[in-house]
């Protein structure tokens, strides 16, 4: 019985180091070395080559590197066995940080101080919002969503979720669906994407979405932080509201073609702030721990934790 790993971009050896580390009786294969097909159990993926896991008999179920697992469906030949996905809370923490991080920027205007630093410009501006006079809207109240609400909220923010299904969480305003999606939007000065990448969530930050955000905030017009997936987004329709001044700043961690291509006006544009992908890093060891508890809660006969359901995509 084996663990595969079927990664590209990462250091593939450091992470059978890790595994082997753990789980000292478990083989741990890597594609593209010979190995015994048959002996294949489990298999730990990022971004596997498409087709890479057809053909593994004894499969019992495939663990995603990851929190998101849009990779994994991106496989049209993806084996139909129990997917599981990380669900850690370092990495819940970071993305809680990068979120108050860069609300706060917003509340306290530090891009445009910034900008007067750089032009030595003292522009003692006394219109400073307090917290609670600003509405942060987030899409996707899941394991990410819920604790940035939570911080938030700490530091005075007057927050709301938006979701797939109806959700009731103490101390917030919470819309969900496409029928409480004017709702939410018409009362959101700063929009924080933290949802899966789904059929049903791609392109979904369009000219539509972001004409149906509140204008007459105290912000002065509404901001956009994305950190769930770029292809949520469509760069172009985000750059134009920029252009009409009906979007006042982006924070984007996540794009549509990533590394970012060096010529995207994206780089350059001054509302626009770009983090490579790394508003929550994964702590490797942290992932091969998580891995390797859920291998061994299956080996005991236990249920899996975190399993992803395939019809919804996430
Ligand atoms: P969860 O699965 O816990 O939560 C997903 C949330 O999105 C749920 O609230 C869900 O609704 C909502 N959602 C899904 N589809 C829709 C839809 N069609 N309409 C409205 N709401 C929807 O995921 P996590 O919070 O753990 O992670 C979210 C995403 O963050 C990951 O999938 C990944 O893409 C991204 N991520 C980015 C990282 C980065 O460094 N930039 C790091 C880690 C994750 P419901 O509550 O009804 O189920
Ligand atoms: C993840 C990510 O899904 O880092 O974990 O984007």
């Amino acid at each position: 019985m084996s663990l595969l790993l079927a990664m590209t971009g990462w250091h593939v050896e450091d992470w059978r180091a890790r595994f082997a580390a753990l789980l000292p009786d478990m083989p741990v294969v890597i594609l593209g070395e010979p190995f015994d097909r048959r002996s294949v159990h489990y298999v730990a993926s990022w971004k596997h080559p498409e087709g890479s896991l057809s053909g593994l008999p004894n499969l019992a179920a495939v663990f995603s590197l990851g929190a998101g697992v849009d990779h994994l469906f991106a496989d049209t030949r993806l084996p139909e066995v129990p997917i599981a996905r990380v669900v850690d809370p370092d990495l819940t923490t970071r993305m809680s940080e990068y979120v108050v991080l860069h609300c706060l920027r917003y509340l306290r205007q530090q891009p445009r101080y910034d900008r007067q630093q750089r032009e030595a410009i003292w522009d003692d501006d006394r219109n400073q919002p307090a917290a609670r006079s600003v509405r942060v809207g987030i899409m996707g109240m899941g394991e990410l969503g819920q604790d940035a609400a939570r911080k938030l909220k700490v530091v005075g923010f007057d927050v709301a979720g938006w979701s797939r299904s109806p959700r009731t969480i103490d101390g917030l305003a919470t819309f969900s669906g496409s029928e409480g999606m004017v709702d939410f939007l018409g009362r959101t000065d700063i929009l924080v994407s933290l949802l899966p990448l789904t059929p049903d969530t791609r392109g979904l930050i369009d000219a539509k979405l972001l004409a149906g955000l509140a204008q007459g905030g105290r912000l002065g017009g509404p901001f956009l932080i994305n950190a769930g997936r770029g292809r949520l987004q469509v760069e172009a329709d985000i750059l134009a509201a920029l252009e009409a001044g009906t979007l006042k700043g982006a924070t984007l961690d996540v794009f549509e073609t990533e590394p970012l291509p060096t010529e995207s006006p994206l780089w350059s544009h001054p509302a626009v702030t770009v983090t490579p992908h790394n508003a929550a890093m994964s702590e490797p060891e942290a992932v091969a721990t998580l891995i390797a508890a859920q291998i061994r809660r299956l080996e005991a006969g236990e249920p899996l934790e975190h399993v992803v359901d395939p019809a919804r995509g996430y």
